[in-house]
């Protein structure tokens, strides 16, 4: 397999800035050694441009709506280039907002070659919220929801189809941050939620095993890696830490599971900021996490 590394160093997303160093970061933390070690083919395909952060406040419930449409299509575009050329994308990003663009690309290739599509989301945050219930503005806290067709058209329609995504094909796992109208949101859209109570109460394994239960030989599964996913305690490097995430441990073992499935097929790595990291450590474990996302194991196995 070919990887193409596509990096999108915008925080237009966000309040806190920032996310928008990640590729270079992940670059430094060598991730395209690390998948090379996984036997994988690397093509840094470099950074995308886009329009600059403007740092206003919030209009009419969105920050920066047209800097992020703007992103947004140049993500959809890339990502949907590299699936089409047979390679696996890896979104580098950059914060979530633009998973927008990368998801519905991501949608809009398996209706095409007629596969099932699995998007695991992984993100302390449901990321579920919309203009009129955001506590924020921030687009970052929107992508599930304009993905399932609630948002701007600017953000909804990148591609062929509407809503760009079935409700039904996400999981959520390791949420632990959910805003009050979000939490009605969530519900009205059916997405199937494994919050970290979820995960206390049944542990990583079982979670997994739920979360990975209609992943088949038929499948395209994508993960969208939110870094804030993990504990902040093991990484500080993100623009809203949140305690009580994944241990090291239980995110090795969540990682180890998708592998596990060989159904992997494109990855976004977002909302790393190296502006809150420790000497780039952040990077280092989510570099980690990734080589057993790609099948790193201990011990041989099978
Ligand atoms: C919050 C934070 N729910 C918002 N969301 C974040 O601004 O909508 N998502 N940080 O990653
Ligand atoms: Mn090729
Ligand atoms: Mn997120
Ligand atoms: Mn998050």
């Amino acid at each position: 397999t070919q990887v193409d590394l596509i990096g999108a160093p915008t925080d237009v997303g966000a309040s806190i800035r920032g996310a928008s160093m990640g590729p270079e970061a992940l670059r430094v933390a060598s991730l395209p050694l690390a998948l090379e070690r996984q036997g994988l083919r690397v093509a840094d395909a470099g950074n995308l441009a886009g329009p600059t952060n403007p740092w206003h406040p919030p209009r009419d419930g969105f920050r920066h709506l047209e800097e992020v449409a703007h992103w947004n299509r140049s993500v959809h575009e890339a990502v949907l280039g590299s699936l089409q050329a047979g390679h696996f994308p890896i979104l580098m990003g950059g914060d979530h907002c633009l998973a927008i663009g990368s998801v519905s690309a991501v949608a809009q290739y398996c209706r095409a070659v007629g596969r099932k599509l699995v998007v695991l989301w992984l993100d302390a945050h449901a990321d579920a919220n919309t203009h009129d219930i955001t506590p924020t503005g921030n687009i970052h806290g929107m992508p599930v929801a304009c993905l399932c067709g609630q948002g701007p058209d600017a953000l909804t329609r990148l591609s062929d189809t509407y809503p760009a995504v079935d409700a039904k094909a996400i999981r959520q796992v390791g949420i632990r941050s959910v805003d009050a109208e979000e939490k009605r949101q969530l519900r009205a859209l059916g997405l199937r939620v494994f919050d970290m109570r979820h995960i206390d109460e049944n542990g990583m394994r079982l979670t997994m095993e739920q979360a990975l239960a209609e992943v088949d030989a038929d499948t395209h599964l994508h993960v969208s890696f939110d870094a804030d996913f993990l504990d902040s305690v093991v990484a500080p490097g993100v623009g809203t830490p949140v305690l009580g995430g994944p241990t090291y441990r239980e995110a090795q073992l969540c990682m180890e599971m998708i592998a596990d499935t060989g159904q992997l097929a494109s990855l976004d790595l977002m909302e790393l900021n190296p502006a809150c990291d420790v000497r780039n450590q952040t990077a280092e474990v989510v570099v980690d996490l990734v080589e057993s996302l790609f099948g790193k194991s201990t011990l041989i196995r099978k």
